[in-house]
């Protein structure tokens, strides 16, 4: 009788305590407030997607909140992560200036801010603990060279339309800077066009369609700064009678499963890759930062380039 007793004290006791060790596992868990830039492309959906999952995998506490690629929605999620007093905030900066203020109260909270994919310019760089993304400008470079490589030993003028992405973004900065470094010394190739089309499928087509009106059969080359507006291009050039990947060369970035798609069609004829897959590599960057370790400043995304010849193969491996 008192053995019994004593059995059941011992379940409940046992229960109670594990009961208040999974509390203080709940109430250790990291919270990570993150400030994404929108959904305007695959490669967004992509990073979101891996961003979801890696937290819960990684079993983080994600506050989540989309800007529409809105700075001031930006800037007012980051403020609401200070109030909540998360452990740690991330965000992709939609545009490169601007994030002085914010950052700053940030610091004064001593909540610690990891950039993700997009760059900031900032006069102090004590403003941020560590950017985890690509070289946007090596992207750049990878295009032009690509670029150089199709034209070996053919006579000019090479006429290029650029699609830029959002303006003031570093991925349209440096993609842009990373090309015209390339083409300096070679005056075969003439920027002819340069619009922006916000990174968005419509914002591609409309901007080609304009493109074509004014310069017609003269274009050459697209360079477009993400799949989904080279996509949108592909459309509009086709509607208007030409070829996409034959009358038009055309150059863009992402290498998403849309682009190998329009590879595999032979509409597109390069992609340059830039992987949105930066879930993991946040949180445990996170979770460093959290316990007070020290991260590297700056983590690179290690990418490569995609050619049309190239994409059949590599097609059922891709994941994004
Ligand atoms: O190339 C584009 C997206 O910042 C690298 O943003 C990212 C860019 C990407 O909308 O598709």
């Amino acid at each position: 009788m008192r053995s019994a007793k004593l059995k059941v004290l011992a379940v409940i006791t046992l229960a109670a305590a594990g009961l208040y060790s999974s509390m203080a596992v709940a109430a250790d868990k990291l919270v990570l407030g993150f400030a994404q830039v929108g959904a305007e492309s695959e490669w967004r959906t992509a990073n979101t997607e891996s961003i979801k999952s890696s937290a819960k995998e990684a079993g983080v506490d994600l506050k989540f909140s989309d800007a529409q690629q809105k700075q001031e929605n930006q800037i007012k999620a980051i403020r609401s992560y200070i109030a909540q007093k998360v452990d740690v905030i991330a965000f992709s900066p939609v545009v490169e200036s601007g994030w002085e203020p914010v950052l700053r109260e940030a610091k004064a909270a001593k909540i610690p801010v990891i950039l993700t994919d997009r760059a900031v310019k900032v006069s102090d760089d004590s403003l941020y603990t560590a950017f985890i993304g690509s070289d946007f400008l090596e992207e750049g470079r990878r295009g032009g060279r690509w670029l150089q490589d199709k034209y070996k030993g053919q006579q000019g003028p090479i006429n290029i339309a650029e699609l830029q992405g959002t303006v003031g973004s570093a991925p349209a900065i440096d993609r842009r800077n990373g090309l015209l470094e390339i083409i300096k010394n070679d005056d075969r190739f003439k920027v002819i066009a340069s619009q922006s089309g916000d990174f968005t499928r419509a914002g591609g087509k409309q901007v080609m369609e304009a493109f074509l009106k004014a310069y017609g059969k003269q274009i050459n080359v697209v360079y477009s700064h993400n799949d989904d507006m080279a996509i949108g291009a592909i459309q509009a050039i086709e509607e208007a009678g030409l070829k996409p990947g034959k009358d038009i060369i055309i150059v863009s970035f992402d290498a998403t499963k849309g682009a190998f798609q329009a590879m595999m069609a032979g509409k597109m004829n390069v992609s340059v890759e830039c992987s949105p897959l930066l879930g993991p590599q946040l949180m445990d960057t996170a979770k460093l930062v959290a316990a007070g370790k020290s991260v590297p400043k700056r983590i690179v995304t290690k990418e490569t380039v995609f050619p049309m010849e190239t994409a059949a193969a590599t097609f059922p491996s891709r994941k994004y």
